[in-house]
């Protein structure tokens, strides 16, 4: 690894060197964070994955520990440990993946020591040891396994062929016999497109099933729940080997079945932010982490000897409009260094900086009138050759807005993925935009509104550093902008492949 690679973040979680792709086991046992992931330590490639582990008190520093999971010499993962989750099961830590073999994976149990560094796999394993009769399954993997009525239930990713994307469904009394029950939920592949970012795909990679917590003000101030409950099934469509984007529906859990109620973009950064996991910790607050994919080469990632980036964490809840509000979780705070503060003012067309640096956190509140368009130029250079531009217009008359992300002059490197992305925002009459934009060299996580959409940029130029907010069109208040530096979640040297 370069020693000053400018491309590799400091505040975000990465591997130790390698390859990290999805977030898995998330965990809060007995106080102490655990964050497992996809881990190829010997090569920046994706190849013969592993469980990398870390662990945290506060979700914004960590502690490398053991790799966890290694892909038999033989057996049914010898080609790699893939995703699932870490259960408790009446106090012993388990873990539920699916062990590759050839180009099949199939459901496989490890249980693990009091301090979760050890696992021994279960010789049993596969816990489940074929597809289930009667469908033709263009892939099966993943899980997502809870406690329900004193059983156990367990979600497969899935598609049934010439329909799409599917989650099967399972229970279970010991988490080692499973009975299928059914396809929870199947999508229709041939609605939605893939640059509308709302094709399901012909797999489910990495379903999540859960009821998130109500929004501050989402009850109306009732201090209760005024909707009824809504639960939401998260996935990440995938089709033929290519990863698309996480998507969600709002529905029903019914038990057998989830009755959806509508289709919805997780992150308007598509791939970026991939193979989502969550888990909710003792304060009972819903956590989602998700993996960002490089945007360069594989030769790119072989040179820099990492690849992939963990989002920081982010609270899940569900908004007053019935769609899912994200934001990083209060601890990232913690990080924030010093400070540069705007107070209230008209936007103008004269940039207005927000300092300099690769490493930001960006607090932006505005009001903007119908019609008007705003924009946060980041990584730019003096002469604004180089720069990364988000965009938020409110419409020019009713409610929403639009976020988009032009990287067209990102890098000056023509290999890295330029392509732009956007999507809907909020606004509600009074014109109000809220905006959280973390800069983390490479990494890039814009909440508007309490809408995601993540990102990589590569910068080439060492002063394409500079942040600023101008006016494009229409009228606009900024009622404060916020810019911080933020400190390295690594403070010391941080061994090799532990
Ligand atoms: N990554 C894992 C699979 C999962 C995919 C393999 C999602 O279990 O379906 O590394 O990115």
């Amino acid at each position: 690894l370069a020693e000053a690679d400018r491309h590799r973040p400091r505040f975000h979680f990465v591997s130790p060197a390698g390859w990290l792709n999805d977030p898995n086991g998330l965990t809060q046992w007995q106080g102490t964070y655990h964050l497992f992931y996809q881990y190829n330590p010997t090569s920046a490639l994706h190849h013969r994955i592993h469980w990398g582990h870390a662990t945290s008190t506060d979700l914004v520093t960590w502690t490398d520990r053991p790799v966890a999971l290694v892909p038999g010499d033989d057996g049914p993962d010898r080609d790699g440990c893939w995703s699932g989750v870490l259960v408790d099961d009446d106090g012993t830590p388990t873990i539920l993946y699916s062990g590759r073999h050839g180009d099949r994976e199939l459901p496989c149990v490890a249980t693990g020591s009091a301090d979760l560094d050890t696992w021994t796999k279960d010789p049993g394993n596969p816990v489940i040891d074929g597809y289930p009769e009667g469908l033709e399954l263009t892939a099966y993997r993943d899980h997502c396994v809870w406690r329900e009525n004193g059983r156990w239930r367990q979600l497969v990713g899935s598609g049934i062929a010439g329909r799409g994307g599917t989650a099967l469904l399972y229970d279970s009394d010991d988490l080692r016999t499973w009975r299928f029950v059914g396809p929870l939920l199947t999508g229709d592949a041939t609605r939605g497109t893939v640059e509308g970012g709302d094709w399901t795909g012909t797999m489910w990679e990495c379903v999540d099933l859960f009821r998130p917590p109500l929004a501050e003000g989402a009850d109306g101030g009732t201090g209760h729940a005024v909707t009824d409950p809504v639960d939401v099934l998260v996935f990440s469509a995938w089709d033929e080997g290519v990863t698309h984007h996480p998507l969600y529906w709002t529905g029903r859990y019914r038990g057998d079945s989830f009755e959806p109620s509508a289709l919805h973009r997780l992150d308007y950064g598509g791939r970026y932010f991939y193979a989502p996991q969550s888990f909710r910790d003792s304060a009972g607050r819903r956590i989602v982490f998700g993996w960002l994919q490089e945007g360069r080469t594989d030769e790119a990632m072989v040179a820099a000897g990492w690849s992939g980036v963990m989002s920081l964490p982010r609270l899940v809840t569900l908004g007053p409009d019935g769609l899912l509000v994200q934001a990083p979780v209060p601890e990232v705070a913690s990080l924030r260094a010093e400070e540069e503060r705007h107070a209230a003012q008209e936007l103008t067309a004269d940039p207005l900086s927000l300092g300099s640096g690769d490493q930001r956190d960006l607090e932006v509140s505005l009001v903007l009138d119908p019609g008007t368009a705003i924009e946060l130029a980041l990584a730019t250079t003096p002469d604004g050759t180089e720069t990364t531009v988000l965009q938020v217009i409110r419409a020019d008359r009713g409610e929403g807005g639009t976020i988009t992300l032009d990287r067209s002059r990102s890098s000056l490197d023509p290999s890295v993925d330029a392509s732009p992305r956007s999507g809907s925002v909020p606004v509600g009459d009074d014109g109000a935009v809220s905006l959280r934009v973390l800069v983390d060299h490479s990494a890039l996580e814009v909440f508007a509104n309490g809408r995601a959409l993540t990102a990589r940029t590569y910068p080439t130029s060492a002063d394409a550093r500079r942040a600023s907010l101008r006016l494009v069109a229409g009228s606009a208040r900024l009622v404060r902008a916020t810019s911080w530096t933020m400190r390295d979640t690594w403070p010391g040297p941080r061994p090799l492949y532990p």
